[in-house]
């Protein structure tokens, strides 16, 4: 056969197998006949590259790197849908959606927890894969989207057709992700949304192709299409993959059922969902029904709410953080909470753990408080047997083995070693972190094998490696060019602005915030050193504990010895203003939901702080703008609640310039 002739075969042995496996779930070749086929075809197209057409499916490998994403501009908004978090929200949406659709009926879908995707074919070949971003603009991820392997590179059909879908990582996946990440020292993702999300903006499509993504699409363009389901089900005839695990309800009360229904086997799922979304079936009615700026209104999403799972506490172990608190950590029987796999949590102090009863071998039911953190809810006391076992806090440290000490008034228990290992290579982590120093190159890993090896054991130590150099780089693992970039991040760093330098000291009671009141309110080092106690309590939203703490601190020789070392070694002891860039965030108070398309947490802080204005954490009354990423969380629902002003990307990037 000719080499031509041979590989088109190919591609549709390969391609019809693909489907099999990845869209219907009904294998219909061996794996390793698939691999040889497909091991043939890769030297075939090789060999003869004037062959290799773009839906062939050795392009579901990756390969293509690119140096940037590229923007693209959605024809017809994505839209996103708006939340339900009670049935009588739902029973809201029904009698709006009846008061000028009688006769709608409804189609409810799981939401998966992903993020959503346009997909364009061309004459039934995929020509584009993009995010939604803010609706209007979002990136292109073709490269990635590729990869996919339930995403076919060709339809059934040679029609031009443009669809939409939940890009998703299943949970299996995501747990053997997060166990190499972890074999391999690299920062865990939290859940399979943002281990979705995370792989498919990487500019380097061997990332993505390696992460065994999955795709349902919901959404389909054909304008012959009549109903919800004859949309899913056209889907499903051109070779894409939908979820069929959908129901048709005709009224609110078979809703709610179907909503109980699965929110039973919620846990069970082999991918993570957050909520039912429910959409009138009927698509001629849309248009009556209508849309806000921002969601349809013929169709809504009830949100689950916030997950509790029951699980086993095995043991609580301790944790000594940088300033010698102990936590005591709870270790559980894994399980899914929201996505997300939990083993440990902490148990915060002695108090809380005895109020809430909690004892070793209890079943206890945890669940995620906000978006991240999980928390103990409390022990089942029905399930309690004769094997637990009541807690009883340490008295000395874990690491060291000193005294621990219970300060007046406060519910932890510290290490006051000043000495002890875990305190100290925890408060140097803290030291090189991003919020803090932020020296690059120098994470977690290497501040442990710095200070195992005995090259760094202080901060002043950080700023001396360089007369290590000849025998740093004779380290295994690193070498010459590594610990280069590493020096090179160190020199760099000292020219960090004061606010940096006193968070990264780690002075109790000073996170980045007050960090940033104290600089900009004394401006030197020298001047916080000479500051008075009533001079710092006087800051606004500074107060005494803080004051307290920031002058014993700057009054205590062997702490002062250090700053002054650190002054000697050359790190800027002033606090820089910077030119502020008045714009409409100078003097505002922002927060930030969900992931910007077009940058990165860190860069938006910085554009608003050049700005003169903030971005923090939580969503308060004081809150004056809520940016609006993809996939927001629970701030959104709490600035909603609030009132406050909410902004979307496009908005934010306008208006930052
Ligand atoms: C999901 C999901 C998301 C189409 C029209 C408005 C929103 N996460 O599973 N979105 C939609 O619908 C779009 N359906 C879904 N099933």
């Amino acid at each position: 056969m000719e080499p031509k002739e041979r590989i088109e075969e190919l591609k549709k042995i390969l391609t019809d197998a693909g489907i099999a496996y990845y869209v219907n779930d009904n294998p219909i070749m061996e794996d390793y006949e698939y691999d040889k086929l497909m091991t043939e075809l890769l030297s075939l197209e090789e060999k003869y590259p004037e062959y290799k057409t773009i839906d062939s499916p050795t392009n579901k490998i990756g390969g293509e790197v690119l140096s940037k994403f590229e923007k693209v501009t959605h024809e017809i908004k994505m839209m996103s849908l708006s939340d339900a978090f009670s049935y009588d929200e739902l029973i809201d949406f029904d009698r709006k959606v009846k008061d000028v659709a009688p006769n709608a009926t409804y189609l409810c879908e799981m939401k998966i927890d992903g993020l959503s995707v346009s997909l364009k074919y061309e004459n039934g070949v995929l020509v584009r894969g993009a995010t939604r971003g803010n609706g209007s603009v979002g990136e292109n991820i073709t490269h990635n989207v590729k990869t996919i392997k339930s995403i076919p590179l060709k339809l059934n059909k040679n029609i031009d057709i443009e669809v939409r879908g939940e890009i998703f990582m299943p949970k299996a996946s995501f747990i053997e992700l997060n166990r190499e990440r972890e074999e391999n020292e690299e920062e865990l993702f939290a859940n399979c949304r943002n281990a979705a999300a995370g792989s498919v903006r990487q500019l380097d499509s061997r990332i993505a192709a390696k992460r065994n993504l999955d795709c349902f699409l919901y959404y389909n363009m054909d304008p012959t299409v009549k109903t919800q389901e004859g949309a899913l089900l056209s889907m499903k005839d051109l070779g894409l993959k939908i979820n069929t695990n959908y129901k048709h309800a005709q009224t609110i009360d078979e809703i709610i059922e179907y909503i109980d229904s699965i929110g039973k086997i919620r846990d069970e799922l082999p991918y993570d969902i957050d909520g039912i979304v429910i959409k009138v079936n009927e698509i001629d009615l849309h248009s009556i029904i209508g849309e806000t700026v921002k969601y349809p209104k013929w169709a809504i999403a009830y949100k689950f709410p916030p997950e509790e799972v029951k699980t086993k506490l095995i043991d609580i172990i301790y944790q000594v953080g940088r300033t010698g608190v102990i936590t005591p950590v709870g270790v559980f029987k894994p399980v899914f909470v929201q996505g997300s796999l939990i083993s440990k949590a902490t148990l915060h102090n002695e108090d809380y753990i005895k109020m809430k009863d909690i004892h070793v071998n209890d079943n206890v039911i945890i669940h995620k408080a906000g978006d991240v953190i999980p928390e103990v809810v409390g022990p089942v006391l029905d399930d309690r047997g004769n094997d637990i076992i009541e807690f009883k806090m340490i008295d000395t440290c874990p690491c060291c083995g000193a005294k621990l000490q219970r300060i007046d008034g406060e519910a932890d228990y510290y290490c006051t070693n000043p000495y002890c290992k875990e305190k100290l290579v925890n408060g140097l982590i803290h030291f090189a972190s991003k919020p803090a120093y932020d020296i690059d190159s120098l994470g977690e890993k290497v501040v442990k094998d710095l200070y195992e090896l005995g090259y760094i054991k202080d901060i002043p130590s950080i700023f001396n490696l360089r007369g290590s150099y000849s025998e740093l780089i004779k380290i295994p693992g690193y070498g010459e060019k590594s610990i280069d970039k590493l020096l090179e991040a160190i020199e760099k760093s000292k020219e960090n602005n004061l606010d940096r330098l006193l968070f990264g000291l780690g002075i109790r009671h000073v996170g980045g915030k007050v960090s940033k009141l104290l600089s900009k309110r004394f401006g030197s080092m020298n001047a916080i050193i000479n500051a008075s106690f009533d001079d710092i309590a006087n800051i606004p939203d500074c107060g005494d504990v803080i004051a307290k703490s920031v002058f014993d601190y700057m009054h205590n020789d062997d702490n002062l010895n250090m700053i002054s070392t650190l002054q000697e070694l050359g790190l800027n002891m002033k606090y820089n203003q910077g030119d502020i860039k008045v714009n409409y965030f100078t003097n505002k108070k922002c927060v930030l939901t969900g992931t910007l398309s077009s940058m990165g947490r860190t860069e938006a802080k910085a554009l608003i702080e050049a700005s003169g204005g903030s971005l923090s954490e939580s969503v308060s009354k004081k809150t004056d703008i809520l940016i609006l990423g993809e996939n927001p969380g629970s701030k959104y629902d709490k600035a909603k609640a609030l009132g406050i002003y909410i902004m979307e990307e496009a908005e934010f990037l306008e208006k930052i310039k």
